[in-house]
């Protein structure tokens, strides 16, 4: 994406920290401006209507709620799921745990309790034993939510395998399940394996479309009937009732029709980052660890935060996620080319930085 900088000169930012940096493509703003809208807090916006029909039915849903973010969706599930005090088991390095603000004690009232994965993956087995018997002196434990592809795992995919012995486990305990599916897209991209067939072991998804799918807003909650009927009314509480919001669905629904596919493309060009990262000094990461859209790397010497400015200043973007860890995210705004351009100013600024 190419942004001005100090006002007068254009130059080409490279920007992997996020794939929710993507801009509306020129189809997409048409498909936006043309859409057909009404209050939709009426239940009247036929295009916010069709989006949430259409991943009900992709994910095999009864319903969907479209909301502006994930993170709304994922405590719209969580306050539905629970009442105050109940506990909510997660991994300890789920996005619900580490990046939504502490929003589950604040706006559920619920505790969360973190099992330890690899690369944000757990075993049944996990679950067993993390599991407490009744006592009065435990909060009740409600819900287990997984994250699939999991972001700080490096965009890591759950296997089908692992999620239904997970599932087994939750429902022996009459446990519910939450799908954190912000790239669930990434997931059946990656696999093969449909949204459906994932989605199946959960009494709630939340997917989003605008990450790699490239849409400016919007996330959904997908579940029964009755579920999603209870999540809109905390939709409603939360102040996420939207008006003409058929404008921004008409982006998602365009998104879904037209950008999961290629998200392949995106898997490609991560693996070539990662493959050529892994040759450099001072960088440390094993390449066929990510299957998605995101690589995550140890960096030896500099610490993280600084070198990303340093690098920022040179064009390319990425993320710092720890004292020495550094993360980028391939999506639609950047092609083969681009990489293959960070990957030169990259080398360039460790070789700069004392690594050569
Ligand atoms: N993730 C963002 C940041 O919040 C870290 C990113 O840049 O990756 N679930 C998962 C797995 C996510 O990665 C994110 C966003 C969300 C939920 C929340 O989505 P939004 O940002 O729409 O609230």
């Amino acid at each position: 994406m190419t942004q001005t900088i100090s006002g007068t000169q254009a130059r080409r930012i490279i920007d992997l920290r996020s794939d929710t940096v993507t801009l509306p493509t020129a189809e997409m703003r048409g498909a936006m401006a043309a859409a057909e809208v009404g209050d939709d807090v009426f239940g009247e916006d036929p295009t916010v209507r069709r989006l949430e029909a259409r991943t009900a039915e992709i994910l095999g849903k009864e319903a969907a709620v479209f909301v502006p973010s994930g993170t709304m969706a994922n405590q719209l599930a969580i306050r539905a799921h629970t009442e105050p005090g109940d506990e909510v088991l997660a991994e300890a390095n789920a996005h619900i745990v580490y990046y939504e603000a502490g929003a589950p004690a604040a706006l559920s009232g619920a505790t969360c309790r973190c099992l330890t994965g690899r690369r944000g993956i757990f075993s049944g087995a996990d679950l067993e034993a993390a599991l407490r018997p009744a006592d009065i002196h435990f909060p009740p434990t409600r819900l287990v939510c997984l994250e699939n592809t999991h972001n700080r795992g490096g965009g890591s995919v759950w296997p089908l395998t692992e999620i239904a012995g997970v599932a087994t486990v939750a429902r022996q305990h009459g446990l519910r399940l939450h799908l954190d599916g912000a790239r669930l897209w990434n997931a059946s991209v990656a696999t093969g394996v449909p949204e459906r067939a994932y989605a199946t072991h959960f009494e709630s998804v939340n997917v989003c479309f605008s990450k790699g799918l490239g849409a400016p807003v919007g996330s959904a909650l997908a579940g029964s009937a009755e579920f999603v009927a209870r999540a809109r009314r905390f939709r409603k509480q939360l102040g996420g009732g939207m008006r003409q919001a058929g404008i921004i669905a008409a982006g998602a629904l365009f998104a879904l029709e037209h950008h999961r596919a290629r998200l392949a493309e995106d898997h490609v060009n991560a693996q070539t980052l990662a493959r050529r990262l892994a040759t450099l000094p001072g960088v440390e990461l094993d390449p066929a660890s990510f299957e998605t859209n995101i690589v995550v790397f140890r960096l030896d010497g500099v610490p993280a935060r600084d070198w990303v400015r340093i690098l920022d200043d040179a064009g390319v973007r990425l993320l710092a996620t720890g004292p020495n860890l550094v993360r980028a995210v391939t999506h639609l705004g950047v092609s083969a080319t681009d990489i293959a351009a960070a990957l030169e100013i990259i080398k360039d600024s460790l070789r700069r930085n004392g690594r050569s």
